[in-house]
């Protein structure tokens, strides 16, 4: 036995990968966790259409029935934006979930591990779990920063939101040995808006010299993954005033009801959907498509 047994690759995209074209790999946690329905399914749509818009093939990765799905076909998109029972998969996850033939929507953990299985090399998503706030007192740190660390795989998302502490996040970076790139800023972008009062290590400006560390990093054996923060375009980024008190309230409400594990982000991530409506997930949205965008143009400068 090994691993293919366990791996159902769409036709598009096996064809993509065996014929050397650029792939980008996509997560599904965001869709059954991170946006509500209609607009989740929508959104899947939208951003595998960005994928291919700029010459890339996507490849959306989700749990469908025990099998790790890299491409999901349009029931499998509808199945994790509409199932009640999708679990949320992350590394430790991986191993019940798929011997007990379950659905789950994968993290970024989750999806990286599934990516590199497959060969691919770039991943796009919104924003990347972290460092949670009071992490010195309930060690919530997110499997995401441990995975980025081992799994070669480069992520392009819009920062962390600051739900998280960003710069204990980043410290953790360094810490595990994970560039953080920014595209065309020299601050680390906190999701909803360009700002967030933290550094990137590295400012680039093209997709070419993107690919060009990633090809060095991968030439020197340097496994694990490296981020390519992108900020929210300036047009979609929100008042920082607005996000900031629609967080902190979620915050509260967070630990009033007792909220923790793998429950905190999606309590906090529909909270906020809650308390800002439509104009954080239409922010949301844009980003993603912003990123899917930027991970194709630098995946097709690589292969
Ligand atoms: N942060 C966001 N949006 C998201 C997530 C995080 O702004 O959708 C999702 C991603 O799938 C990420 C996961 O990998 O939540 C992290 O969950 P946790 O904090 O439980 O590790
Ligand atoms: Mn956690």
């Amino acid at each position: 036995m090994s691993f293919e047994n366990y791996i159902i690759i769409s036709e598009e995209v096996k064809e993509a990968i065996n014929g050397n074209k650029a792939v980008v790999a996509l997560e599904s946690t965001i869709i059954s966790h991170g946006m509500p329905y209609p607009q989740n399914y929508d959104t899947a749509l939208l951003v595998e259409n960005t994928v291919r818009k700029n010459n890339a093939v996507p490849a959306t990765i989700a749990i469908i029935d025990g099998k790790i799905k890299v491409g999901l076909s349009l029931r499998d998109l509808e199945i994790i934006s509409t199932g009640k029972n999708i679990l949320k998969a992350s590394r430790r996850d991986l191993p019940v979930i798929i011997s007990k033939k379950l659905n789950a929507a994968t993290t970024v953990s989750a999806t990286m591990i599934c990516a590199a299985l497959a060969s691919l090399k770039i991943f796009a998503t919104g924003g990347i779990g972290g460092v949670h706030r009071n992490a010195q007192n309930t060690f919530d740190i997110s499997a995401d920063l441990k995975e980025l660390s081992i799994t070669n795989i480069a992520v392009v998302s819009a920062g962390v939101k600051s739900i998280l502490d960003i710069g204990l996040t980043l410290e953790y970076l360094e810490t595990m040995g994970v560039p953080v790139i920014g595209y065309r800023t020299d601050e680390f972008p906190a999701f909803y808006t360009r700002q967030s009062g933290y550094k990137v290590n590295y400012r680039l400006d093209s997709p070419e010299e993107i690919a060009e560390a990633m090809k060095v990093k991968r030439e020197l054996g340097l496994n694990g993954g490296m981020i390519i923060a992108n900020p929210v375009p300036e047009e979609f980024s929100m008042d920082k005033k607005i996000i900031d008190e629609a967080i902190e309230a979620s915050l509260t409400k967070a630990d009033k009801n007792n909220i923790k594990g793998k429950d905190v982000t999606p309590f906090l991530l529909s909270e906020i959907n809650n308390i800002t409506g439509g104009t954080s997930l239409e922010s949301n949205i844009r980003l993603v498509m912003n990123n899917a965008k930027l991970a194709a143009e630098i995946i097709v400068r690589s292969v």
